[in-house]
């Protein structure tokens, strides 16, 4: 909904990445990008909350990527080469999982560019092991590797409900967790991170799975879709360089729920980073997620 058709002059791209190799319980994220890209002709042009279109933002979508299935460090790398490009052309890259690992090759290119990056990760799961299954690139090690990139202290994790031992004790030791919470921790956080460049990266099933069934490891007890929907309205005052949304697995999600919420939460992002990038917009009165 609402992409520009002109590359040159779109100030983010989107990039489906619907790899779907490493996923260990049910898969199906494979169709992600093309589910939240139906969900999103569903949606209004504006946003009340933000007081703006999304259709006075420039943004492309580029399309799917198209890996070979099977070659995990193959694919990885073409999502690198893509987001160097976004990256190298002075845009925002956007990528639509696709399962979590999608991250690192991103997080990979993303920190070349900006060496002081900080991600801000949404999600049940921590994401810190060492290894899974007994390899070191899955899903469910997505974070501890990109915590290796950035250095762990630049890693805030958010609506961890899900985690061993040892993850909890790395997240404790190294890094910032906040269990099962979301809002409380943003705005804790956020005014921390003013002016250093952010990325997101928001695994949906952060959100209960009464919410958003659609995922491929379901975990009770997590936040509702308003809430997600407020959390990203604190990107408004961030210099947010980069996000993805993943996870989303039609194959489980009776009536298009999750991705109907991805295609909101997705186009609430694209304005908030938007009119980061064009001088603040106008906040609709009575808004009280920015005071700007
Ligand atoms: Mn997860």
């Amino acid at each position: 909904m609402a992409a520009g058709s002109d590359y040159q002059r779109a100030s983010m791209v989107i990039v489906g990445a619907p790899l779907d190799s490493t996923t260990s319980f049910r898969g199906g994220t494979r169709l992600g990008p093309r589910a939240i890209r139906e969900m999103s002709y569903n949606l209004e042009d504006y946003s009340i909350e933000l007081g703006s279109e999304i259709s006075s933002v420039s943004f492309f979508d580029a399309g799917d990527l198209v890996f070979p299935l099977g070659y995990l460090e193959e694919s990885l790398d073409r999502i690198e080469h893509v987001a160097d490009r976004i990256l190298g052309d002075g845009k925002i890259p956007i990528f639509l999982g696709g399962e979590h690992l999608i991250t690192l090759p991103i997080i990979r290119s993303v920190a070349k560019h900006y060496p002081e990056l900080v991600v801000i990760h949404l999600d049940a799961h921590a994401d810190l092991r060492e290894e899974y299954l007994g390899v070191r690139l899955s899903h469910a090690t997505v974070m501890r590797r990109v915590s290796e990139i950035i250095s762990p202290s630049n890693l805030f994790q958010f609506g961890v409900r899900s985690a061993t031992r040892d993850e909890i004790i790395f997240a404790r030791d190294n890094g910032y967790m906040s269990v099962d919470e979301v809002l409380g921790g943003l705005e804790e956080v956020t005014p921390v991170l003013k002016g250093r460049p952010v990325y997101l990266s928001l695994d949906i099933d952060v959100v209960d799975p009464a919410f958003a069934p659609g995922v491929g490891t379901p975990e009770p007890g997590g936040i509702d879709s308003r809430e997600l929907l407020q959390s990203v309205y604190y990107l408004y005052d961030l210099n947010v360089v980069g996000l993805d949304i993943v996870e989303v697995n039609p194959t489980y999600d009776l009536s298009g729920r999750t991705a109907a919420l991805a295609a909101k939460v997705l186009r609430e992002a694209i304005i908030c980073c938007g009119a980061g990038r064009r001088g603040k917009i106008k906040i609709v009165e009575n808004n009280k997620h920015s005071n700007s």
